[in-house]
């Protein structure tokens, strides 16, 4: 879209305009970066604010940006005094006492995925759930470009979605958290799906009821809604007359999943797609992404051959269910990404023989409890480590046999301890990482590399 049919929508959904607008940018991370840029080009005036006293991004961006007014060390009363809307970063809650007064006093959010929307006009997918988002995001932006698509990728995945208009797209691929999508107000994606809704974020959100609200909003607009019809949260939010595509692992539905013989297919009603043995990927619930990236891929248009060509060839993420290494017939299993429980119990469901599971780190204000059912099918021993190990050793109470480690060398040397030949060691924390490492993959990397010392 040219700047001027961009600034027509913003006019139109925000009354945002260049010569009368004073916008605030919260959060100087990615997000506001992405937004900065945004912002200048098309001539707006804005400022930015960061509660921290020297974001990490900020010399960096300073050499690009000199000119651009930027508060520190506390969110600034006087900018946001000012400020007739407000571009918050998903990283920043809403609940701030600044950002509830400004919006009090008439100022408008706006979020980054509001002014991506008003600014292409090719068709967006959106993608959101409590887990699976990055896989299928990462697994349809393949299947676009095998359809012969330029795909644009990013959003919660890491690219802010404002950094993918430079280069244009025929489709875009969106991650969305419920950060980003609580404060989004003109998304219309052409699909879209909740992929699942489990437990996750309760620090930042009320209650249950409110995180799949905020889910849920990723189907504003008019177009498809992909639905997973085995999530009965997700199932409850189809909407009357909204053109739906369902899929299940479970029973029939749009895309299925059918056995015939000793083998099974992914189906597209009673079109069979390609063996499920041929998506390259452990877990049951990896079917289930499969299947929702072919329902959106359909919805758009895509060719479904060229989708399973790219399913089949599909690497899979890093810290998502990645073999480490067999060592001494014992398979080592890096689940790190598994932040919640939802992650965590899909990762177990998908063993048939009983593992030994490393867990524990932020509980992130999730029931522990719910747990426990899982473990006890499927976890011969269980290795606990961090800040809420208590709770998921109270939870468990003792129906298995639970050791506790400090850290992740020594959680690793207490399961090489208790495997034996034909087992796995699973690491899927079902906790945040952030109590004892950078982030996941620093929690993943330090288990690799543990793992990886046993050879020596
Ligand atoms: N900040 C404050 N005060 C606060 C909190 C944050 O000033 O109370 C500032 C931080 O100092 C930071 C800035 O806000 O400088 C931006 O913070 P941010 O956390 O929003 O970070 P971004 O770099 O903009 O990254 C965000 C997403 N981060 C979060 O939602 C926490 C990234 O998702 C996303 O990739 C990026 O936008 C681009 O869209 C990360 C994430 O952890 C991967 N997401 C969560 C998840 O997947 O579970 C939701
Ligand atoms: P997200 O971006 O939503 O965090 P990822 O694809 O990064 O999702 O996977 C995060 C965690 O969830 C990993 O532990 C992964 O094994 C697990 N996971 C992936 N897909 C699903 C699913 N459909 N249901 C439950 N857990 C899943």
């Amino acid at each position: 879209m040219d700047n001027a049919a961009i600034l027509n929508a913003l006019k139109k959904h925000f009354a945002l305009e260049p010569h009368s607008a004073k916008i605030l940018v919260v959060g100087l991370g990615n997000t506001g970066i992405s937004v900065a840029h945004f912002l200048q080009k098309l001539g707006f005036n804005f400022a930015i604010t960061d509660s921290r006293d020297k974001p990490p991004l900020i010399d960096n961006f300073f050499q690009v940006m000199p000119d651009t007014p930027v508060f520190t060390g506390g969110f600034d009363e006087a900018a946001f005094k000012v400020a007739t809307h407000l571009v918050v970063s998903p990283g920043v809650s809403l609940t701030e006492k600044s950002i509830v007064k400004a919006i009090a006093n008439g100022s408008k959010m706006v979020s980054d995925i509001d002014l991506f929307a008003c600014s292409v006009d090719a068709p967006i997918i959106a993608i959101t759930g409590s887990n699976g988002k990055s896989t299928v995001t990462t697994m349809l932006g393949e299947m676009t470009k095998s359809a012969g698509k330029k795909a644009g990728v990013g959003g919660n995945l890491g690219t802010p979605a404002l950094d993918l208009l430079e280069q244009g797209a025929d489709v875009y691929v969106l991650e969305l958290s419920s950060f980003q999508l609580e404060r989004t107000s003109v998304l219309n994606a052409a699909a879209a799906t909740v992929l699942n809704v489990s437990a996750d974020h309760l620090d930042r959100h009320a209650d249950m009821a409110e995180y799949a609200r905020e889910k849920q909003h990723v189907f504003s607009g008019d177009g498809i809604m992909v639905i997973n019809v085995d999530d009965p949260v997700v199932d409850a939010m189809q909407e009357a007359g909204r053109r739906i595509v369902t899929f299940s692992i479970k029973k029939d539905a749009d895309f299925h999943i059918a056995r015939q013989g000793d083998a099974e297919y992914l189906m597209h009603h009673q079109q069979c797609l390609m063996p499920l043995a041929l998506v390259p990927l452990e877990g049951r619930h990896n079917a289930a992404n499969a299947l929702a990236a072919l329902a959106l891929g359909a919805s758009i248009g895509l060719d479904e051959l060229a989708m399973c060509n790219a399913l089949k060839t599909f690497k899979g993420l890093d810290h998502r269910m990645q073999r480490v290494a067999e060592i001494r017939g014992v398979t080592w299993v890096n689940d790190s990404k598994a932040t919640n429980i939802g992650a965590c119990v899909a990762a177990l469901e998908g063993y048939e023989r009983k593992v030994i599971l490393i867990a524990g780190g932020d509980a992130k204000g999730a029931d522990m409890n719910e747990l426990t059912p899982v473990i006890k099918e499927k976890a011969k021993s269980v290795v606990l480590m961090g800040k809420d190990a208590g709770l998921i050793k109270q939870a468990l109470n003792d129906c298995v046999p639970v050791y506790a480690a400090e850290n992740m060398a020594q959680a690793v040397h207490i399961s090489a301890g208790l495997a034996q030949a034909g087992d796995s060691v699973l690491l899927s924390p079902a906790c945040a990482s952030l109590d004892q490492y950078k982030n996941y993959q620093d929690r993943g990397n330090q288990f690799a590399k543990a793992v990886l010392g046993l050879l020596t």
